[in-house]
């Protein structure tokens, strides 16, 4: 069993390369849901629909959210009713949004909605959302706090961040499956991802950092910051701005009280030294996924490391 934790692009990518070597029935994937926002009254999960669109080949590759050829009428005659349209939802993504919140509405948990949709679409891999409770990352600036996709799609990521608030963390639950997935693992895998608003956020649901701690899984983290910067997004921003360290050190630090192995880009060699005084194991391969044969790549590399480290 392996267990592992996601956020969005990033992670979808490192999990499609998993998916061609692990059977889907071996791979559970935690998700982010600090990224879920509300528009024109659906719940929108974009974390949860990066992974399971890349996993159902449904994505639009060159944006690495929403789905691939999709059209936007619903959006344009929304603009016409003088609604906001910055976050961009396609006709076809719009219908997910529809079904989830329906579910929802009728009550059932963002847990199961997300199975249901991962049954609709042919997935068996065991997809979970970190919580089914509210749980949602604001960032606070010198002026005011905002939810994180108006920093990141509305206003582009250009404010200077004081605090990124979980607001919700204090009563979020981790959803069924979270802890036992993680203390039954083999291996806990940390996907490329933000490590603040990403993986931060899941690491801030009751009961997950201590699981982390507890468990006999090895745990191995992929760095996303290479050569200290990012392959895309704001982690580097958001990481500068408070006061941590823009590099794989950095990231390692993050994660250093349940890490046992991190694999880092070879052009962070330099680096592991550092690391390693962490007490953390640092490997380094080449961790930029452009090509499917770069994820699958890097995936196996990843478990190799693992398996080589729980025999060691
Ligand atoms: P998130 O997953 O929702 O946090 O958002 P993104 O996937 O867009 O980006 C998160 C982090 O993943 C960023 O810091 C990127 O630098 C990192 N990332 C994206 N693609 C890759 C990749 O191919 N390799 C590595 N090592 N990191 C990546
Ligand atoms: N990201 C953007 O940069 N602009 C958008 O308009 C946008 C719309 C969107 C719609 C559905 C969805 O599932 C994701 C969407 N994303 C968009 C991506 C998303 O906001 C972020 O990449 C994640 O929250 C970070 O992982």
């Amino acid at each position: 069993m392996i267990t592992t934790l996601a956020g969005g692009v990033g992670a979808a990518k490192l999990l499609d390369g998993l998916s061609s070597i692990v059977p889907p029935e071996e791979l559970t994937i935690i998700v982010n849901t600090g990224d879920d926002c509300e528009f024109h009254g659906l719940h929108i999960s974009p974390d949860i629909d990066i992974i399971i669109y890349t996993l159902a080949g449904l994505v639009d590759e060159e944006k690495g959210w929403g789905i691939k050829n999709d059209t936007f009428n619903c959006l344009e005659m929304l603009k016409v009713y003088g609604h906001d349209t910055w976050f961009k939802l396609g006709d076809r993504d719009l219908a997910t949004h529809i079904h989830r919140t329906m579910m929802l509405k009728s009550g059932y948990r963002l847990s199961e909605v997300t199975k249901d949709i991962c049954t609709r679409l042919g997935l068996k891999q065991r997809i979970i959302p970190m919580t089914d409770d509210y749980f949602a990352t604001k960032i606070r600036t010198d002026n005011e706090t905002m939810h994180f996709q108006e920093y990141l799609v509305k206003r582009g990521s250009v404010d200077v961040i004081r605090e990124i608030v979980y607001d919700g963390s204090e009563n979020a639950k981790p959803a069924p499956g979270v802890i036992e997935s993680i203390m039954e693992a083999e291996i806990v895998i940390i996907c490329p991802s933000n490590p603040l608003v990403s993986i931060g956020t899941i690491l801030a649901v009751k009961g997950v950092r201590q699981a982390l701690r507890n468990t006999k899984a090895k745990k191995v983290a992929v760095s996303p910051i290479i050569g200290g910067t990012v392959v895309k997004g704001p982690a580097d921003k958001m990481m500068r701005h408070l006061g941590i360290e823009v590099s794989a050190l950095g990231v390692a630090k993050l994660y250093a009280d349940f890490l046992d192995i991190f694999v880092m880009d070879e052009v962070d060699a330099a680096l592991m030294h550092d690391v390693e005084r962490l007490g953390i194991k640092a490997v380094t391969t080449n961790t930029l996924m452009k090509t499917k044969d770069d994820r699958v790549r890097l995936a196996k590399f990843v478990l190799d490391a693992a398996l080589m480290h729980r025999k060691a």
